[in-house]
């Protein structure tokens, strides 16, 4: 047993996610949660949990000293910090091991040099890591921007160095336009990371965002797992992804691969890591950043690789040495994965908080659910409203796709909207079954589907959910009519189509037929 007790500093699905590889590993665990997620699935799975607030994150999730007495308390020996949260904190990483627990991630070193694009980009540069052409040092002002991007030529793109989640994030087409693009720019990156630094990227049009997942050892291996291209993502946000890319073949994966090892070494990396690129056109890459925790969608790589990042993460930090080299990573098939949010994708993809009333999952080959969601479960609005993520593998691309669309038929979540029949359209779109997408794909599926609207494109009404509406009210009142029980009638053979008769076929199948 490597630790006698892990606490996991998190909620929701990936609190439960790493509860499973505790469980798996014989290590009891210690669940934290807030007033507000008293009733949640990961309070549930855990051996003990500890009350560590009122809803608010900033007094819960984002506490470090709440966290750390638990810790304390409950005599845990490692704290796994899941993803957000505290999760990317140098700070917390320092107080836990000041407090003499286990931070189940990397040195706070490593993750203080990321935390700082420019700092990481001046680091990759001396590794001789491709970066996009641009500033290694934060710029002054305007003046100073304006030669840069001259030299550099336009279009440029302004950053903030703290930045992530496009926030901070401006595209500057010509000189008249960056006196308010840094201006702006610099004021949203100090509201949102309270830190005003910015720099100065070449633009690149319509590149492709394909990330890298590393482990390293205290022993000095570190070795890649394969790609994950993320290039499909709303207002900043993943909401799909898959392995392997489509658009890069075994020579610059094998080069991308390299580079994401060296830029582990670059910063003492200990522990799973991420690192992004953007690739272009012409298939250069470029490292954009790096991610210092497990990422939501670490399910695909586990489905292509066979290796359990948590399980890893936990070892790693428990000292052991990697139990395989690069050598023994062989991705086999491909793997997706779909975010679903509870959002309104009929109206601007707005959250939709509530009660789960029915919840039935899809299950079968090839199939795996991440989720910290139930049946009858009310979906907190305070936190990020990920249900759950789901996940297919196949031997081939087009049979992990049969089977994400297949499971997403068999999804039935009532009570609350979620962004389920979206993906289902993305899923059916050509551009996608042709792998022939880049990070301007969601924009384009919204154009093509939508109602213009003055803010932006909104995915239109469908009349398949209203008939549902039509159909379950008719169903509660023949159910009310008939007592508990609602008999179907026969039907006769003929496929025709209807759920009803389908409904009424399974029914009876299940009562007389005694295979
Ligand atoms: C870029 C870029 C083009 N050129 N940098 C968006 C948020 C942050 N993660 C980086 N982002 C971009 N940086 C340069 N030099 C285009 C984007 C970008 C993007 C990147 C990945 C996935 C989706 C995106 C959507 C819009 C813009």
């Amino acid at each position: 047993m490597v630790f006698k007790k892990i606490l996991i500093a998190n909620r929701g699905e990936i609190a439960v996610r790493v509860i499973r590889a505790c469980r798996e590993m014989g290590i009891p665990t210690v669940a934290v949660y807030s007033e507000r997620d008293r009733a949640s699935l990961h309070v549930r799975m855990a051996d003990e949990a500890v009350l560590i607030g009122p809803p608010s994150a900033s007094e819960s999730y984002l506490s470090i000293d709440k966290i750390v007495a638990a810790a304390k308390k409950t005599e845990a020996e490692a704290i796994h910090p899941g993803y957000g949260f505290l999760s990317e904190n140098a700070d917390f990483a320092e107080a836990c091991e000041q407090g003499g627990i286990v931070f189940i991630g990397p040195p706070a070193s490593a993750m203080q040099l990321m935390g700082s694009k420019i700092s990481a980009r001046a680091a990759m540069k001396s590794a001789g890591v491709p970066i996009v052409p641009g500033t290694i040092q934060p710029i002054l002002d305007d003046h100073e921007a304006c030669a840069i991007a001259r030299e550099i030529g336009f279009p440029v793109m302004v950053k903030a160095a703290a930045g992530g989640g496009g926030k901070g994030l401006r595209l500057v087409i010509n000189e008249a336009e960056m006196e308010s693009a840094v201006r702006t720019a610099r004021s949203e990156a100090l509201n949102a990371f309270h830190n005003d630094a910015i720099y100065i990227e070449k633009f690149l049009d319509q590149p492709r965002h394909i990330e890298i997942q590393i482990l390293a050892d205290a022993h000095g291996h570190v070795v890649y797992l394969g790609e994950r291209e993320c290039s499909i993502q709303r207002r900043h946000q993943k909401v799909m992804e898959e392995t392997p890319s489509t658009f890069i073949n075994d020579s610059i994966r094998l080069r991308m691969g390299e580079a994401a090892v060296s830029v582990g070494r670059a910063c003492g990396y200990v522990n799973a890591g991420t690192v992004e690129f953007l690739v272009d056109s012409r298939k250069d890459f470029y490292f954009l950043e790096m991610n210092t925790r497990l990422q939501v969608e670490h399910p695909i790589t586990e489905w292509v690789t066979g290796i359990d990042l948590v399980k890893e993460q936990i070892s790693i930090a428990a000292g052991e040495a990697l139990h395989f080299s690069q050598e023994d990573i062989h991705p086999r098939g491909a793997a997706i994965e779909c975010r679903i949010y509870a959002e309104d994708p009929y109206n601007h993809f707005y959250p939709s908080p509530g009660r789960l009333t029915v919840l039935g999952r899809p299950a079968g080959p090839g199939v795996r659910i991440d989720s910290g969601a139930y049946e009858g479960w009310d979906v907190p609005l305070e936190y990020d409203p990920l249900l759950a993520k789901l996940s297919t593998w196949g031997t081939t691309r087009e049979e992990a796709i049969g089977r994400l669309r297949r499971a997403l038929l068999e999804y039935e979540v009532l009570g609350i909207q979620t962004g389920i029949p979206f993906y289902q359209k993305i899923l059916r779109h050509p551009d996608f079954l042709s792998g022939n997408y880049d990070t301007g794909f969601i924009d384009k599926v919204l154009r093509e589907e939508s109602i213009e609207t003055d803010a932006s494109p909104a995915f239109p009404p469908g009349p398949l959910d209203e008939g549902r509406l039509v159909a379950l009210m008719a169903a509660s009142v023949h159910a009310m009519r008939n007592g508990s029980s609602p008999k179907f009638e026969p039907t006769t053979g003929e496929a025709t189509g209807s759920r009803w008769k389908w409904a009424g076929r399974k029914k009876i199948h299940e009562g007389k037929d005694s295979r």
